[in-house]
């Protein structure tokens, strides 16, 4: 029987992660793991497997005969603008505990924000104790969802779990039987609708900047929350975070949770900080869950190895 191709790992994990879920994974395959400085000028001709995130741009034209290249993550745009990508199939990370994990933070963000919990905050450290006025309640509340793929089509059902009427919107429109949904033409139609706005888009040529002033402007004011939320846990790049600053200071926007930067990590000297209606996250929304991963690009192995098709394969002409 030929040996088994090895598998490079090009990971930005902690080590002990990495290290942990490495036992008993791949079994009868060498790992060559690019966070071992042993490895830096290794050949690393004859491996036929990259785990990548943020990967080292020189390893495909060091690996010249890969045949698949896995994201570490569920987002490929870390991938797909990497030095000399090669012609090959890129998988893309999906798992029921990463969309578990994305949907219990899109579920809080949402209710932070209709029960008021940034203002609660700022009471809490003024000592104060106050019922705010107007609670609306999740049935009065449109969430609108940009990204309906698998992360956007759980949130839509946890979403619904807890009462708020959800719309959501794609590229092509999907026949979701419990929500109305929107595809690109619609998206005015879409916003005119929106309360809270929950961003899971990919970041790609067309979603780049796309959270701008302009959509901002869009979003239904006077409705159950007075203004507009924006939570984004899609791609920093789709957001403009210089509008979106002015956006939360002129009212346009009436409070913000976001996962995700422009640059990560947040600069110390970014306003949203300072911004008490303003939830941040350090990209932590819905982190891998590194054994998982490494059982999914074990299973996409064998199937490949069987003659089967690999399953989440990145259409390089969209981008995601
Ligand atoms: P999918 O590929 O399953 O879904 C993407 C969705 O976005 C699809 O509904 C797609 O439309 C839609 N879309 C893409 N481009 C456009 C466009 N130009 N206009 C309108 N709709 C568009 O991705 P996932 O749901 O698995 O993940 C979404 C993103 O979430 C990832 O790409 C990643 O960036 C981010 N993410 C963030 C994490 C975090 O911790 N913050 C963790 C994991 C992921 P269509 O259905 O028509 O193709
Ligand atoms: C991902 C992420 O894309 O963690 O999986 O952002």
């Amino acid at each position: 029987m030929p040996a088994l191709s090895p598998v490079i790992l090009d990971l930005k994990f902690p080590r002990p992660s990495v290290v942990q879920a490495l036992k008993g994974a791949f079994p009868g395959r060498k790992i060559i793991d690019m966070a071992d400085h042993e490895n830096a000028g290794r050949d690393l001709s004859g491996v036929n497997y990259a785990v990548v995130w943020k990967p080292n741009p020189t390893l495909f034209s060091r690996a010249k005969d890969l045949k698949v290249i896995f994201s570490g993550g569920a987002g490929v745009d870390h991938i797909l603008t990497a030095y000399e990508l090669p012609d090959l199939p890129i998988v893309r990370f999906v798992d029921r505990s990463l969309t578990d994990r994305m949907s219990e933070w899109v579920v809080l963000q949402c209710l932070m924000h209709l029960r008021r919990m940034p203002e609660y905050a700022v009471q809490q450290r003024d000592r104060l104790w106050h019922e705010l006025e107007n609670q609306p309640e999740a049935r009065d509340v449109t969430v609108g969802i940009m990204g309906l793929g698998v992360l956007g089509k759980d949130a839509v059902s946890k979403l619904r779990v807890m009462g708020f009427n959800v719309i959501g919107w794609s590229r092509r429109r999907k026949n979701m039987r419990s929500i109305q949904t929107y595809d690109e033409s619609g998206l005015n139609e879409f916003l005119r609708q929106t309360d809270i706005l929950v961003g899971l888009l990919p970041l790609t040529d067309n979603t780049r900047g796309i959270y701008n002033r302009d959509l901002f402007a869009k979003l239904r004011r006077g409705g159950a929350l007075g203004k507009p939320i924006f939570i984004n846990a899609g791609r920093g790049g789709s957001q403009v975070e210089g509008d979106l600053f002015v956006a939360l200071k002129d009212g346009t926007l009436g409070g913000a949770s976001l996962d995700v930067f422009e640059v990560e990590p947040l600069s110390g000297d970014s306003p949203l900080w300072r911004m008490d209606n303003v939830v941040i996250t350090p990209h932590a929304a819905a982190a891998s869950d590194v054994k998982a991963l490494f059982r999914h690009v074990a299973e996409q192995i064998d199937r490949l190895e069987r003659g089967e098709k690999l399953q989440h394969v990145v259409d390089r002409t969209t981008g995601y």
